[in-house]
């Protein structure tokens, strides 16, 4: 099929990922793709010198780009200044992706391709052919109740609510005003699913095997999921609340 994508960036916040971020960036680099790739890393000048690592990748390859936050640290903050840079850069296609390899390269292809006809690809661990990492019982119990919640609150029949990994079409970026979005940490995630829903974006779940981070340790615990949590109880004050699904 004749694509009219030309540039794609995936844009990879990090807060701690020296370990991940030179060989995620180079399988990126790598994938065998019809447009061009470039990488963008949102960094929040981990003290770990990740920053280090990808300004000097940069250096010698024109694909790849740093932005530097020095001020506040968040993963929604970081995200939304990094959609706003990738827009800056031209792309056709923005992939939101986490930088410690949980979001495997080899799926980019599948969610640029859903953006033909989609304006937003979820890489999802719950549609048929997906795959979530072995966690233990608890913690499936947990997310398994966590996302029902969502799901009931935000009125989609998105499977994958949580998922970090996906692709937007540059116009449903612009369309979403990026610069309202009031979540600082990863509650962004969602705040751009329930503002994706409100603006009746269309949107299509491309399975995913989603994997253990590669390296690293995680920058997520109790009180993130709590305060995330509570963050989505205020979006329907904030933002209204959207209409029940046709689909
Ligand atoms: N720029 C920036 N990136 C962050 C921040 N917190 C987390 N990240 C990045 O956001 C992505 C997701 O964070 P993770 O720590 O992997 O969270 P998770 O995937 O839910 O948890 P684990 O994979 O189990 O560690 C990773 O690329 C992190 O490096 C932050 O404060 N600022
Ligand atoms: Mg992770």
């Amino acid at each position: 099929m004749e694509t009219s994508i030309r540039r794609v960036v995936a844009m990879i916040p990090t807060y701690n990922e020296a370990e991940n971020i030179g060989p995620l960036i180079r399988e990126i680099l790598a994938l065998p793709v019809s447009w061009e790739s470039r990488v963008l890393v949102v960094d929040d000048n981990s003290p770990d010198g990740t920053a280090g690592i990808v300004r000097a990748l940069a250096e010698g390859d024109p694909r790849v780009h740093l932005l530097l936050r020095t001020k506040r640290r968040g993963r929604g903050a970081a995200g939304i200044d990094g959609f706003k840079a990738a827009i800056d850069l031209g792309a056709d296609r923005v992939v939101e992706m986490d930088g410690d390899f949980s979001h495997q390269p080899r799926f980019i292809p599948g969610l640029v391709a859903a953006t033909e006809t989609a304006d937003v690809a979820i890489g999802s661990r719950f549609v048929a052919r997906g795959a979530d990492s072995d966690r233990s019982v608890v913690r499936r119990a947990i997310t398994w109740g966590v996302r029902r919640f969502i799901r009931r609150v935000f009125r989609t029949p998105v499977l994958d609510v949580s998922s970090g990994f996906r692709c937007f079409t540059r116009e449903v970026l612009e369309r979403l005003d990026l610069d309202d979005l009031v979540s600082v940490g990863p509650s962004v995630v969602l705040e751009i699913l329930y503002k994706l829903k409100l603006l009746g974006a269309s949107i299509q779940e491309v399975p995913i095997r989603f994997v253990d981070r590669r390296r690293g340790t995680t920058k997520l615990n109790l009180w993130t999921l709590v305060k995330t949590l509570l963050m989505v109880l205020k979006f329907p004050r904030m933002y209204g609340r959207p209409r029940r699904d046709d689909a």
